[in-house]
């Protein structure tokens, strides 16, 4: 089984998180998004999409981070994807909150434009009210993540850990970037404190810890205190 991925990309690292926290075995390629690979053959064949991750197990090519996450955690038999039918109901609904509504404000229009030359709108005044717009709506979700998703739980989806916890945690980590930081969501705050303080945390995140270290100091706008 292949995974084609990027280590510093949000959507492939929920998936390598996984693998890693299931010691499950596979073959790990890099796409180097850096260099344009994933838009040049073989990989734009693999996914005419051009985006990692994807997933080839035999001559099946899955792709989207959600399904690979769902494909892998049934195919494992984990307990993270339950087969209680109400369970697993609510861990795809908490997927599609964070892939659906979060991370479409979250990522693509405060963080991206902010960090990814391709994402930067013209003119300035486009993009300062698409960043503008971004932390905003992120602000309004982080409340819902904070008071409903999350609440008194200790995982996204009740108690147990989940799929679904390794899909949010990761989208939240790309807010890293721009220094993000919590206080004011203290449910939000506590469960990511739990996410990374995961076995395989610290070197899934190696290379986004690094990007974010290179990047401090710098002016962005982020989720403040
Ligand atoms: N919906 C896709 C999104 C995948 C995605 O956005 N991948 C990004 C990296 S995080 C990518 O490959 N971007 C290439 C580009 O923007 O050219 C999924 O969840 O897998």
């Amino acid at each position: 089984m292949k995974l084609y991925f990027h280590p510093v990309s949000t959507a492939s690292r929920p998936v390598v998180l996984f693998l890693a926290e299931q010691k499950i075995a596979y073959e790990p390629v890099v796409v180097d998004l850096m260099t344009g690979a994933h838009l040049a053959e073989p990989f734009a064949k693999l996914n005419p999409s051009k985006m990692v991750p994807a997933l080839e197990d035999g001559d099946f090519v899955l792709t989207e981070s959600s399904a690979i996450l769902k494909y892998l955690a049934e195919k494992a038999g984990s307990a993270t994807y339950p087969t209680d039918l109400k369970k697993r109901a609510r861990v795809n609904e908490r997927m599609d909150w964070f892939n659906t509504n979060f991370y479409r404000e979250w990522a693509y229009h405060m963080l991206y434009p902010q960090l990814f030359p391709h994402h930067l709108r013209t003119p300035d005044t486009a993009q300062s009210s698409t960043v503008q717009w971004g932390k905003e709506k992120s602000e309004h979700w982080l409340k819902i993540m904070d008071s409903h998703i999350i609440g008194s739980q200790k995982y996204v989806a009740g108690d147990d850990i989940t799929i679904a916890d390794y899909f949010g945690s990761q989208i939240m980590a790309a807010g890293d970037l721009v220094g993000c930081v919590y206080d004011r969501f203290p449910n939000v705050d506590r469960w990511m404190k739990t996410m990374r303080a995961l076995p395989s945390w610290k070197t899934v995140n190696e290379a986004t810890d690094g990007f974010a270290a290179s990047l401090k100091g710098k002016p962005f706008v982020s989720i403040t205190a």
